[in-house]
């Protein structure tokens, strides 16, 4: 019909490949072929969910040829390859990203088109591969796609949880958690390898043989891998994210069952496979659990196994008999830690040296150095991982003595360097014998050629601060790696228009260079072009505008600024400055009721950890102000609040189009880097926030005079703790915070259980507000009636949020990942492309 035709229309742009009719035919044979002989279904019995498993089977048809050549290459170039190991890949969907970055997104658009298909409805039907919590797990899906672009040779290891972080459901404005069952209807972009599999061994003891350690008497759990592939942007490049899944050993374990109990040792297997059951639902927070300790080993142990063999196996060695060279493995492999989840490597890589290939502990120490790098995601304490020394010894016996022996040699060198100063040995010990735990932040450094932090600020923080002692020690080894986004999914996908309307400007180099976009700069007074980014932000609203109305029941005013905060429910986070925002904006409309306000509405969306007790509470007073403020018809649309259900990777890719102002602001100090705010910076937003992360680096590139940057420094926070910092002092002092508080405290949310904040006010008054709201809240203000200002202004408004688009280039994960590459791995970036395969395109 009609509304097919304008969205053909809309969605057929230029730099998603020109449809030409012989790849059209060919995508819908395939198409027709994929729907009878991989589906099993005719036209007549097909269900939408048949269409999209059709439709992902003959985008990954292209996938495969290229996917095959790309191994080949490595193999025959035989250079050095990324490995980046990470519990967490927050991947999404993958459907719209392959056709994109295979430049068939036109070709297959118009094939559904023909076939009477709508491909935006299809597209809804693939659940998102949500293996990850928030930034960490999404940053490592963006350098995936930024490794193939570049043309690293380069793989992702990690799990394949069976379950990844819950679904979230709202009632009553209270967090549930729902079971993520991401596999049920299958999953056409991964493919198990089972010839690789790779045990995994467990607990045992370690015994010494002819002087030599060896771990024994172990139970092994199988390791199977499923590959993803992970295309390259326009280069035919298609490299591989390899997950592990648990597998019980079958054969291996099985003698121990031998009393004929053969129905429970079948039934117990699914007990040990329950190690890759689920991802643990915390960001910025370690649980301790022995699961956890588990899976970390899991993944630590099977990848490094595979990494060795595909060494053992590399172009040098296979054909011959030549026994492999280790000294030269850093030449041929780099191991980047995400965060300390991985740290075992350290230990894990010691072992395989030693134990299985028989190396010198000095020449297996050297290796290991050379070989792994370690990335800081985090200064908060909470979330630093420090495993109990008996948990450790039970688990991994081995492992332990290694780690206690790296341990001496490392207290050898501290004390070489500063002798007699037993202070500082205690200090830097990665076993820490006071709490009997052992330090895996520690670990990794010591174990690591190069530690960075993820923005210049985080970086010096952890220089000054948290790792202070090692720095001092080892000046040479830190650095930073300010994060960054990839282009490909957070414009390109999720902003078709926006994306069209600066390609008429200044072509598509952009979107593989980012800092191209400061030729934008050229148009901020270009009358066309300012219309033209106001109406796409406008259109991308009116989309979610139907969607709130269909979902939540409000009505929204398109016009209204959408005020925005997208990220984890965490304290340090400061949602709730943000509630004290509006709960004051609601008072003064109440006071004021004919007084000329700038409508906005208030958008959150994020995820509490089940066990967050706060952070749930959080969302329910969002939840509560909403409903009071959505539902006052003297407020009218002039102010409403969202709280998104099951914020996740999909969602954000339809809300970040439509902000207008992005909320980042954190106590600074504790949020690393942010890599939200760049997302919405890239997106046409402006951004209200604290010089914190990433976002002191922003502020950098676009200038204050077109950021809104409100509160304390890092200094000032300092200072503020070391002269005693009161919270009650600001809660008398601002009347306005005061009866935002009062309010909270008395039940004017919540009638019908008056007491049911009571935490928060504790928190924010009796415990004396750890993360300083009340202390910032009054700049917090301040700074919203400028943003009001601006906005009363749209060309203004506009004008900025070019200048904001334009100034976002640093913030692409290709300019990220190519300073890994030289700095940190020692490989080089290539822009060529690998030759099309025969078949050519569809
Ligand atoms: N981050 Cl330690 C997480 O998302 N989860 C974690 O467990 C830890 C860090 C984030 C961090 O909070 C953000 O500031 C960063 O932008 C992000 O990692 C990527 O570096």
């Amino acid at each position: 019909g009609s509304a097919a035709l304008k969205l053909k229309a809309s969605k057929q742009i230029s730099i998603r490949g020109i449809p030409l009719l012989e790849n059209v035919q060919g995508v819908k044979k395939t198409f027709n072929r994929h729907l009878h002989f991989t589906v099993v279904k005719d036209r007549d019995v097909a269900t939408q969910r048949d269409y999209y498993s059709s439709l992902a089977y003959t985008v990954r048809d292209h996938l495969v040829g290229r996917w095959i050549r790309t191994h080949q290459h490595h193999f025959e170039s035989d250079g050095k390859r990324v490995y980046y190991l990470s519990m967490e890949f927050y991947m999404g969907r993958t459907l719209a990203n392959c056709m994109i970055n295979l430049g068939i997104e036109n070709d297959v658009d118009e094939a559904l088109y023909e076939l009477g298909l709508n491909i935006e409805e299809l597209e809804e039907f693939e659940m998102d591969a949500a293996l990850g919590n928030g930034g960490l797990g999404r940053l490592a899906a963006c350098f995936l796609d930024s490794m193939a672009t570049l043309g690293l040779s380069s793989y992702g290891y990690g799990l394949r949880y069976d379950y990844g972080i819950f679904t979230q459901q709202i009632k009553d404005g209270f967090q549930n958690e729902v079971p993520d069952d991401w596999l049920r209807y299958g999953n056409p972009w991964e493919i198990s390898r089972p010839e690789f599999l790779v045990p995994v061994q467990f607990y045992g003891k370690v015994i010494e043989e002819n002087g030599k350690k060896k771990w024994v008497e172990t139970e092994i759990i199988q390791a199977m891998p499923f590959d993803t592939p992970i295309p390259g942007y326009n280069n035919n490049v298609i490299n591989t994210l390899r997950l592990w899944s648990a597998k019980a050993p079958g054969k291996f374990n099985f003698q121990l069952f031998n009393a004929g109990d053969y129905i429970r040792a079948v039934a117990e297997q699914s007990l040990t496979e329950n190690i890759t059951r689920v991802l643990y639902p915390n960001d910025n927070f370690d649980e301790g659990k022995i699961l956890r300790l588990q899976q970390e080993f899991f993944l630590v142990s099977a990848s490094l196994q595979d990494i060795l063999r595909r060494y053992k196996h590399s172009k040098p060695y296979s054909a011959t008999d030549k026994k492999p060279d280790f000294t030269r493995f850093p030449e041929k492999a780099a191991v980047q830690l995400n965060d300390t989840h991985p740290a075992l490597s350290v230990a894990e890589l010691m072992r395989l040296l030693i134990d299985e290939e028989n190396l010198e502990w000095d020449q297996a120490f050297e290796i290991t150095k050379k070989t792994i790098a370690y990335t800081n995601h985090t200064l908060l304490p909470e979330a630093l991982e420090r495993w109990p020394i008996d948990m450790f010894e039970k688990l991994l016996p081995r492992h332990l003595q290694i780690i206690t022996e790296i341990n001496l040699h490392h207290l050898d060198l501290v004390r070489q360097k500063w002798p007699g100063d037993e202070e500082r040995l205690k200090r830097m010990s990665v076993v820490e014998d006071e709490h009997k735990v052992v330090n895996m932040g520690y670990l990794s450094i010591v174990g690591s050629h190069a530690v960075n932090g993820v923005a210049q600020l985080h970086s010096d923080l952890l220089k000054s601060t948290l790792f202070k002692d090692f720095y001092e020690l080892n000046p040479e080894k830190f650095q930073n790696k300010t994060n960054g986004i990839t282009p490909r999914r957070w414009i390109l996908l999720c902003n078709p228009d926006l994306s069209d309307a600066i390609a008429s400007k200044i072509g598509e180099s952009w979107i593989t260079n980012l800092s191209q976009l400061s030729q934008l700069r050229n148009f901020v007074n270009d009358e066309q072009f300012i219309q033209d980014v106001q109406r796409i932000k406008l259109e991308n609203k009116q989309r979610l505008v139907e969607m709130f109305k269909d979902e939540y029941n409000v009505n929204v005013n398109p016009a209204s600024m959408f005020d925005v905060q997208i990220k984890r429910i965490h304290e340090y986070k400061r949602q709730l400055l943000n509630c004290l925002h509006i709960i004051t904006l609601y008072n003064r409309i109440k006071d004021n009721p004919d007084a000329q306000t700038v409508p906005r509405t208030i958008i959150f969306g994020g995820k509490a950890a089940p066990g967050y007790l706060t952070a749930k509470l959080i969302i329910k007073l969002i939840c509560n102000v909403g409903r009071t403020v959505n539902n006052d018809p003297v407020v009218g649309d002039r102010l409403k609040v969202i709280f998104l259900e099951n914020y996740r990777v999909s969602l954000a890719e339809k809300i970040i189009p439509a902000v207008d102002l992005s909320e980042q602001i954190s106590l600074a100090g504790l949020e690393a880097s942010g890599t939200g705010n760049m997302k919405m910076m890239l997106n046409g937003a402006l951004t209200i926030g604290t010089l914190d992360g990433a976002n002191v680096e922003m502020d950098e590139e676009v200038g204050r005079d077109n950021i809104f940057i409100f509160g304390m420094t890092v200094d000032d926070v300092d200072a503020l703790r070391k002269k005693g910092y009161k919270s009650k002092e600001f809660y008398d002092r601002e009347p306005e915070l005061k009866r935002a508080l009062d309010q909270i405290r008395d039940g004017f949310f919540s009638p019908e259980d008056p007491n049911i904040f009571a935490d928060i006010i504790k928190h924010l008054l009796d415990w004396n507000d750890h993360y300083m709201l009340l202390a910032d809240y009054a700049e917090y203000v301040k700074a919203q009636e400028r943003v009001d200002q601006l906005y009363k202004n749209q060309t203004e408004w506009t004008k900025k949020c070019i200048l904001n688009i334009a100034a976002s280039g640093k913030f692409s994960s290709d300019r990220t990942i190519a300073e890994y590459a030289k700095e940190i791995w020692g490989v080089a970036p290539s822009d060529k492309k690998l030759p099309a395969p025969e078949e050519g395109r569809p």
